[in-house]
């Protein structure tokens, strides 16, 4: 994710709209991995983008939504099985990336539990494996069900598959009347691989990687299916029982272990963090021989009756953690160099790769930048990768960290082919033949084709109707490639007809394939709602470079209405003259946004476009908040040393709302300081120049 805004620099309102998109992010990766065995992200991505929403909701508590992924547990159970509830929940772990954040888990349980650091603390430290969560219940020593996670409530009811399973028992001797035992389902690597050859053999699809495989395998409908498939499962936990197992974890482990249940064997007791960290690299260092995938280490605090005193938090026990393993890495073939078209015309290179498991995710492409990075230059010209260039055949490094597309990390010159040539960047528009050219001072090579290259139409189309945009429901990226595909949408103007020439006669929407009556009328409708639309939502939804979001919204407040803004920038047109001058004067605008700006109106093909485009709208007229009556509008006022009651960026976003202008240096143009402890020498300057100071109350009490 770039450009992400800090989590301390967000302001309310972003903060709300971020956590609607990662709450739709992350249940969609929750509904692919667990509803669906074929996973979009990889771990890692999912890491971030649920670290980020504990984040968020840490510092905005009461925007917590009702629906929050952090109070959620894998995904609800597929209508396919029957459903089996929980006795007890089956939760999920809070997870570690660093020995800080071990070492952190380690002093917030002491602290909870009143233990000096010093103080012994045993922890049982095991692999944590790369499969799906299975829970068996058993009764009399007799298997009853076998349920998956689910939603951690409710699973899915894969009693017949898990009796399949060589090493879940049917009966236990020795054990609780009432037993639930839970643990992984994985595939061993060997059998992975035998049972790819045979599914490419008949003709089916191979498995992505092991857990998918198991995934797929355990969730089979036909047991009989499920059979032919070499499941395996580790025993690591229990739910509901009817008499406890041991008194400390590691016993406890053991006692399944007597009962006929497979363990791991790498699971060992570790005294505190140094112990922990050092059984984590050395099963780091097995990773690669193990036979079966896994993604980290799991610590559990030994003592049972300690476990019971840390308790739960909403979806994970605070006496467990799992350390995840960093991002992985994986060699493969460059097959090939595409070239992508974007929507401001810029060309991009994407590496077509032999398809590679990388972090759990078969990757087949990865960005290349630009033509300086396949080169081997950086932006400044200095050598990257040692000044090596990319070169089709090359046998390349990908990795995958926080970031949605892959990346090639390094290459072996070792393994290039013979006659391998240096990459030719296109100097044409492989989409519309127009040129490609490069500005001074630029990365990339753009298209000088404009709207007339159906790379960059359909681009600006998807941006034109994205959430941020126009967001018109029932309208996204796939039904604008195949509208415009077809001829029916080719600029935005035409969404807007779209009803007037396919609602009715001899060609209608709802005769296309995958429409009918019903989608076809809900998505007429949802145009129609979009014809009235605020200012800055239009010219972002522009797609003009270099206007963002925020600037569209600043350009809409600075100039109130489209047509005195329309105006403005005609008469900017020379680059030159007052309309110029005020244009780049904007607070926050810059020559190299105004230029954008100016140069797309002035273009005919794009200005028709537009002009089309508005004739089937309400523009709405930006305005700012009313601020009569605040006692700071018009202000500047300048935050100074630690702020205790809010953080710095709530306190500007208070500020600006009441019309103050919040400014980051002291001046004579200030007037008013709030100076918290710690105050430098804003305040000494603040106090030689005989600006106002006051501290964090008064300014609290000033603005209400
Ligand atoms: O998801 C998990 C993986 C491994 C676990 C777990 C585990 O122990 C090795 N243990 C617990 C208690 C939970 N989830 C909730």
């Amino acid at each position: 994710m770039t450009g992400k805004v800090a989590v301390t620099e967000l302001t309310e309102e972003q903060a709300k709209a971020e956590l609607v998109r990662l709450a739709l992010a992350i249940g969609k990766a929750n509904d692919a991995y667990h509803a669906k065995d074929a996973p979009e992200i990889s771990d890692a991505e999912y890491d971030a983008l649920t670290l980020r929403n504990a984040a968020i909701e840490a510092r905005f508590p009461h925007l917590k939504r009702s629906d929050s992924p952090s109070e959620q547990v894998g995904a609800a159970p597929s209508e396919g099985f029957g459903k089996i509830q929980h006795k007890v929940r089956m939760l999920s772990l809070s997870n570690a990336f660093t020995d800080e954040e071990v070492e952190e888990f380690d002093t917030s349980i002491r602290k909870y539990l009143g233990l000096a650091p010093e103080a012994p603390l045993a922890y049982t430290a095991e692999p944590k494996i790369d499969g799906l969560s299975l829970s068996i219940r058993y009764e009399n020593g007799r298997l009853v069900h076998a349920a998956t996670r689910g939603d951690g409530e409710v699973g899915e009811n894969v009693t017949a598959n898990a009796r399949t399973i060589a090493d879940i028992p049917e009966q236990l001797d020795a054990a609780p009347d009432v037993l639930e035992v839970r643990g992984e389902v994985y595939m061993a690597h060997a059998d992975f691989d035998a049972l790819n050859i045979r599914q490419e053999a008949q003709g089916q699809k191979p498995f992505a990687n092991p857990r998918n495989a198991a995934a797929g395998s355990l969730r089979q409908l036909d047991a009989e299916i499920t059979r032919a498939r070499p499941l395996k499962f580790f025993a690591y936990a229990w739910g509901d029982l009817s008499a406890p197992l041991a008194e400390t974890q590691m016993e406890a482990i053991n006692r399944l272990n007597s009962i006929r249940f497979s363990t791991n064997p790498l699971t060992e007791l570790c005294d505190g963090t140094a112990g922990m960290l050092d059984h984590y690299r050395q099963i780091e260092q097995q990773r690669a021989t193990l036979g079966y995938d896994i993604d980290g280490v799991v610590y559990k605090v030994n003592d049972l009756a300690l476990q019971g005193r840390l308790g739960f938090r909403s979806t994970t026990p605070r006496w467990a953690i799992a350390h995840k393993f960093p991002a992985e890495l994986a060699w493969t073939r460059l097959e090939g160099i595409d070239i992508q078209v974007g929507r401001t015309g810029a060309l991009s290179p994407v590496a077509r790769l032999h398809p590679v498991t990388v972090g759990g995710v078969v990757v087949s492409n990865a960005t290349l930048h630009n033509e300086d990075y396949i080169a081997g230059r950086d932006a400044k010209g200095d050598e990257i990768r040692g000044g090596k260039d990319i070169r089709i055949g090359d046998w390349v490094q990908v990795y995958r960290a926080g970031d949605v597309i892959p990346k090639i990390a390094d290459l072996d010159l070792s393994k290039r082919p013979e006659g391998a040539e240096p990459f030719q960047f296109p100097n044409r528009c492989p989409e519309c033949g127009s040129e490609a050219i490069r500005e001074d001072g630029d990365a990339v090579r753009r298209c000088t084709g404009g709207l007339i290259c159906p790379a960059q139409a359909v681009e600006k189309l998807k941006h034109f109707v994205s959430r941020a945009a126009f967001d018109i429901e029932g309208l996204g990226a796939k039904q604008v490639e195949q509208f415009y595909r077809d001829g029916w949408i080719k600029t935005p103007a035409d969404i807007f007809t779209l009803q007037d020439r396919y609602g009715t006669g001899k060609q209608q929407l709802k005769n296309r394939e995958g429409w009918g009556d019903k989608s076809a009328n809900n998505l007429f409708q949802a145009i129609e709602e979009k014809r009235k639309i605020p200012f800055g939502k239009l010219l972002f939804a522009l797609g003009i470079r270099h206007v963002g979001e925020a600037a569209s919204n600043m350009i809409a407040l600075h100039y109130g209405d489209w047509d005195t803004f329309i105006a403005a920038i005609d008469a900017a047109k020379p680059l030159e003259g007052p309309a110029w001058d005020e244009l780049v004067g904007i607070d926050g605008m810059g020559t190299i946004m105004a230029t954008s700006l100016v140069t797309a109106f002035a273009q005919e093909a794009e200005r028709a476009s537009i002009d089309a485009l508005t004739a089937h709208l309400t523009i709405e007229p930006a305005t700012r908040p009313d601020t009569t009556g605040s006692p700071v509008a018009g202000k500047t006022v300048v935050f100074t040393g630690t702020l205790e009651k809010m953080t710095r960026a709530e306190a500007k976003a208070r500020a600006e709302a009441m019309g103050a202008k919040v400014s980051g240096s002291v001046s004579s143009k200030t007037d008013l300081l709030i100076a918290g402890p710690g105050a430098g020498s804003k305040a000494k300057k603040a106090a030689d120049l005989g600006v106002e100071v006051i501290d964090e109350d008064a300014w609290l009490d000033l603005i209400g």
